[in-house]
């Protein structure tokens, strides 16, 4: 056994994930600057996100809840006995309540993380809620192949839940590699449901993540000061200006950080220039049609079977198939 002497810390600062650093530091040195916004979300971050879901700006929480609810006993018909369920990237398990609620054919719940405390977290409610479930977590990146658990593996037939319009965050031909992967880890014949936002009037979009309590500003400035915490850097939070908007010829909300002024600023033994006006872009949150998704989708084996929205065509709830089309045309409702 190697005796390993513990050195106090010289930095100041808490210890980083090293693929934090290396893409900071990547995406800082480029032109224009970019963050990935899956590094939005450290606690901070995603007790932030938490409090976006609530705001009355911010719709799409609410809508595709309402799409559960009101249409979770049609959803649960396309799911066949015996099926596993998959969730891939299960954050909160609001929505998952809601399905299980509406589906007592299910003969496993797999929800699949990054993050194993969340995972932690969402076994210990769920076995609360349905104690007979067996609740089989795998920690993984769903962009990543992955093996299911066995139980899942094994079960008739397998179902996918990709809610919360994560798609929307990642680039189309991204959103195309995650459906290939989902259909890679689920099998011929699968079901996958994908809930999504829908394009709208740019003033709903632009208000949704420019809302009134600053609490959308405040989740994008996180990621400066999570840079302040995690790598020794030192960024002035009031120096920086949140940026939102939804670019048209893209269908997708961008967010940026503005820098107010010029200034140079240190980011793990680095040093970054920022011209007055420059920008670091954090996320692009892609809005789709139900058309322009069904393409998305049909382009990569999964074929349309039904859609439901809310009252107002904001958010879209899709189920596909994996495999050859059914005879049968799907339906939207
Ligand atoms: C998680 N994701 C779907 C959110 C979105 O709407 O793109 C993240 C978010 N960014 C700002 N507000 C919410």
């Amino acid at each position: 056994m190697v005796a390993v002497a513990r050195a106090p810390r010289p930095e100041p600062h808490q210890a980083a994930d090293p693929n934090f650093t290396a893409d900071v530091l990547a995406g800082l040195g480029g032109t224009p600057k970019r963050i990935a916004a899956k590094y939005f979300y450290d606690a901070e971050g995603s007790h932030l996100f938490e409090q976006i879901t609530r705001l009355p700006e911010y719709y799409p929480t609410r809508c595709e809840m309402k799409i559960l609810r009101e249409h979770g006993k049609d959803i649960a018909k396309l799911i066949p006995e015996g099926a596993a369920l998959i969730e891939f990237g299960s954050g909160s398990t609001k929505k998952i309540r809601l399905l299980l609620k509406s589906s007592p054919q299910l003969a496993a719940y797999v929800p699949v993380d990054i993050c194993a405390d969340y995972l932690r977290e969402e076994v210990k409610e769920l076995k609360t809620d349905r104690p007979q479930l067996p609740v089989l977590p795998v920690i993984a990146d769903i962009c990543m192949p992955f093996d299911l658990p066995e139980t899942a593996r094994n079960a008739p037939a397998r179902c996918g839940f990709f809610p919360g319009s994560t798609i929307g965050n990642f680039e189309p031909h991204e959103a195309a590699d995650f459906l290939r992967n989902a259909a890679r880890i689920l099998g011929e014949g699968a079901i996958l449901l994908i809930g999504y936002d829908l394009i709208k009037s740019p003033d709903v979009l632009n208000l949704a993540y420019n809302d009134l309590q600053g609490v959308t500003a405040k989740f994008n400035k996180n990621l400066l000061a999570r840079m302040n915490r995690e790598l020794g850097a030192n960024f002035k939070l009031e120096c920086f200006e949140h940026h939102a908007f939804y670019n048209r010829e893209r269908n997708r909300i961008e967010m940026h950080l503005a820098s107010l002024k010029r200034q140079k600023v240190r980011v793990a033994g680095d040093t970054v220039d920022f011209r007055a006006g420059e920008t670091i872009h954090t996320e692009n949150s892609y809005k789709y049609s139900i058309e322009s998704l069904t393409a998305l989708a049909s382009g990569t084996g999964w074929n349309l079977i039904s859609t439901w929205t809310d009252p107002k065509k904001y958010f879209a709830v899709s189920a596909f198939k994996f495999g050859k089309p059914d005879k049968k045309t799907a339906r939207s409702g």
